[in-house]
């Protein structure tokens, strides 16, 4: 079993996907084992995506991130983090396979709908970040 962190970015809750999204995650046995819905900080946005603070694009993600609440969820499942990554498609929509999250919802290469755990070692970082121990199942 392994554990991923997944985000419904401001955009995914703003259209009114969350069930929809948390539905494609577990009709593919990925369990919910821990979620909450917050509001970023500009800051806690930038702490949460500190591997691309030098991206051209590092400030308008940060504040898109930060725009609105958003939905943080813990999956768990075999190879869950390259199964969650397969569910969302590719980071822009427009390359995104056809049936995945973001070539179905995602508006553009930064309003892309989700957020998944690029490896082990990204998810062993992102999930204390947002989850103490008594908060996952
Ligand atoms: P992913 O979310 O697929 O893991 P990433 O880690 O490379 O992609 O980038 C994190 C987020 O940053 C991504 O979901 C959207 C934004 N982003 C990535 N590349 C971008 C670009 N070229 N222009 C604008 N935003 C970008
Ligand atoms: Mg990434």
């Amino acid at each position: 079993m392994e554990k991923t962190l997944s985000i419904i970015k401001p955009d995914g809750v703003k259209k009114n996907i969350i069930g929809e999204v948390i539905k494609r995650f577990e009709q593919k046995d990925l369990k919910v084992v821990g979620m909450k819905m917050i509001q970023l900080s500009k800051e806690d946005a930038q702490n949460f995506y500190i591997v691309h603070k030098e991206r051209p694009f590092y400030s308008s993600l940060t504040d898109f991130m930060s725009e609105g609440p958003v939905v943080i969820i813990v999956l768990a499942g075999e190879k869950a983090i390259m199964r969650l990554r397969d569910l969302m498609g590719a980071t822009n929509p427009k390359s995104a396979a056809p049936g995945t999250i973001r070539a179905d919802f995602a508006s553009d290469v930064e309003h892309n709908i989700v957020h998944g755990s690029d490896s082990a070692e990204s998810a062993a970082y992102e999930i204390p970040f947002f989850f103490s121990s008594l908060e996952i199942h």
